[in-house]
């Protein structure tokens, strides 16, 4: 009774390509790019060239009417951008990053990314001073991406606070493409708060979060889409005053990766593909399957505490563990209004909910995104409760 054989887990983690088989996608992607250009005003331009009897979408990556750096329709915008317009598709060139990694690939080294929340500082403050700055980042073995970033890492930091807490943030932009910071955490004027700045320029705000919960961060500039799915999102954790259960708390941010075809080994990212809505991979924090390869590590009579969020940029993450339930669920602030005894929560895109479960049966227990197309596309770890 007590074994956990996870019997279905070769097939949970039987990644296929042929999942993502090329084929597929591009007749995929060109049904919704036709669809999309009656929606959305301005896309259809965009999307043009990949129509039928254009090239392929995998070839047109995020380059897709791309102009020089320094006439980029977003580069010459003179600021950015409140969330309603970020909302909308720009107007003008798109242009992802290609940050070709120093030596190839091969330099880049791959990092597992620590799920452990970091501890709240305890001074009432959190002084931030984080940079926009591109970066190549390995992802997989055999996967390379050139990001845009917050301090060179896809999720951006992970940060902790208290309600209450005074939050002085700024950001140094280092790349040729304005960029920003929205932080969901912050009831503030998003015009000038979450305006995007050129290179070489900074913006600075503070503010203090009023509610508890798992919260997103992103760069907040026009196409949004394109710079989330770029890399530039995070979480900052908000702890209610009260203290909630002691538990081993950790932080899965689920993301999707839209990529083109590599360049020196480095694959860019593809903004008609995320227009597509159909990713090549899905992770939780950065990294498909990461947790599987090195599972998160509990002891049996521990509490365990998810602070889930989903970057996005599209699709929700229907969070599971397979063999166990959640005895808690916040859908908002904790410690309010907790559901109880829950299978499955989804988190949408651009959310965040805190999961909770005693850990009193030792074994191997997989974590999911229990939207399988997703979850099998690397947003799956292993949550291994020792004895
Ligand atoms: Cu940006």
């Amino acid at each position: 009774m007590t074994e956990q054989p996870t019997p279905s887990l070769s097939d949970l983690l039987d990644r296929s390509e042929a999942n993502t088989d090329e084929a597929t996608s591009r007749r995929s992607f060109l049904a919704r790019a036709s669809a999309l250009s009656f929606m959305i005003p301005g896309v259809g331009g965009a999307l043009a060239a990949c129509g039928p009897g254009g090239p392929p979408a995998r070839r047109d990556t995020g380059r897709q009417g791309t102009a020089p750096t320094n006439a980029a329709g977003g580069a010459t915008q003179p600021h950015n951008s409140d969330s309603r317009l970020d909302s909308a598709v720009v107007h003008g060139g798109q242009q992802a990053p290609t940050t070709a990694a120093a030596g190839g690939a091969a330099a880049v080294a791959y990092h597992r990314i620590d799920p452990t929340l970091p501890p709240a500082n305890t001074n009432g403050g959190l002084q931030l001073h984080w940079h926009a700055r591109e970066a190549s980042i390995r992802i997989t073995d055999d996967t390379v991406v050139s990001a845009w970033t917050f301090e060179g890492d896809i999720p951006g930091p992970i940060v902790h606070c208290r309600v209450g807490d005074t939050v002085e943030f700024t950001l140094t932009n280092e790349v040729d493409v304005p960029h920003s910071m929205d932080f969901h955490a912050a009831q503030i004027d998003p015009k000038q708060a979450f305006r995007s700045v050129a290179k070489g320029q900074s913006v600075s705000y503070t503010f203090k979060p009023k509610y508890a919960g798992a919260f997103m961060y992103h760069c907040g500039t026009a196409p949004v889409l394109m710079h989330i799915g770029s890399g530039m999102h995070g979480a900052l954790i908000v702890s209610p005053r009260e203290r909630l259960a002691p538990a081993k708390e950790f932080v899965l941010v689920q993301t999707e990766f839209y990529l083109g075809d590599a360049a020196n080994g480095v694959r860019p990212f593809d903004y008609n593909k995320m227009l597509s809505t159909l990713p090549d991979y899905l992770a939780f924090n950065g990294r498909p399957s990461q947790y599987v390869k090195e599972p998160i590590r509990v002891k049996v009579g521990d509490r365990a505490r998810f602070w889930v969020v989903d970057a996005g940029p599209t699709h929700p993450c229907h969070f599971h563990i397979v063999g166990e339930q959640f005895d808690t669920v916040y859908l908002g602030a904790p410690p309010a209004t907790p559901l109880r005894g829950v299978q499955t929560f989804s988190v949408p895109a651009g959310g965040g909910m805190v999961f909770e479960l005693m850990c009193d049966i030792p074994g191997e227990f997989p974590f999911v995104n229990h939207g399988f197309g997703h979850g099998q596309k690397g947003s799956i770890g292993i949550l291994v409760v020792e004895q």
